[in-house]
C-alpha cells in the first residue's frame, strides 16, 4: 500500500518536467526580459540542447587563418575556409598537416568525423579528403555541420608505420 502514491509521484515530477521544458522553448529566448528567471533557464538549456546561441558558447575554436590544433604527434593549420568561419550545413576546408618539427606532412591517412558532442551524433554526409599540390595540404569537402550547435569536427590520422593521432577543431553554427 505504502508502494503506490510513489509511482504516482513520479509521474506528476515527469509530467512537471515535461511540461516546464515544453514551456522554456520560447521561454528561454535570449530575448526574454526576466533575467533572473531567464539566465538560470538558458543555462540549464544549453547544456542540454548544445545551445541555440553560439555567442553563449564557451567550448568553441575562434576561427582565424592560422588556426592551429595539436595532436600527439601532428599539428592541423587552417589554410582556408569556405564559408569563413565556418557555418551551418557544408564546408570546405584546407589544412596543412606539419609534423613535430613544423615541417609539412604528406603520407598520413585521414577521416574525418564530424560530431555534435551535446547531442552524441555525428553528419550521415561523408568528407572526403584530397591532397593537394602544396605539401602537407588537405582538402576537406564538404564538412557537413548541418545542426546548429557546437561540433566537434574530429580528424582521425594514421602515419605510416600505423600509429594513429587525434586533431580536434570546435566549431559553433549558428541556426
Ligand atoms: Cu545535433
Amino acid at each position: 500500500m505504502p508502494v503506490l502514491p510513489h509511482p504516482s509521484a513520479v509521474a506528476v515530477a515527469v509530467a512537471v518536467a515535461v511540461a516546464v521544458a515544453v514551456l522554456c522553448v520560447p521561454a528561454c529566448d535570449p530575448g526574454d526580459g526576466d533575467d533572473a528567471a531567464g539566465s538560470g533557464d538558458d543555462a540549464a538549456t544549453t547544456g542540454v540542447t548544445g545551445g541555440q546561441n553560439c555567442r553563449d558558447e564557451t567550448r568553441d575554436d575562434e576561427y582565424m587563418l592560422g588556426l592551429e590544433r595539436s595532436g600527439d604527434q601532428l599539428t592541423v593549420r587552417f589554410i582556408d575556409a569556405v564559408p569563413s568561419p565556418p557555418a551551418r550545413f557544408d564546408n570546405t576546408w584546407i589544412l596543412e598537416i606539419l609534423d613535430a618539427t613544423g615541417t609539412p606532412v604528406d603520407d598520413v591517412g585521414l577521416e574525418v568525423e564530424p560530431y555534435m558532442p551535446d547531442h552524441m551524433h555525428g553528419a550521415s554526409i561523408a568528407t572526403k579528403v584530397t591532397a593537394m599540390e602544396e605539401p602537407g595540404q588537405l582538402e576537406l569537402d564538404p564538412v557537413n555541420l548541418f545542426m546548429p550547435g557546437l561540433w566537434e569536427v574530429r580528424l582521425h590520422f594514421t602515419m605510416p608505420d600505423e600509429s594513429t593521432d587525434e586533431v580536434v577543431f570546435r566549431f559553433c553554427v549558428d541556426p
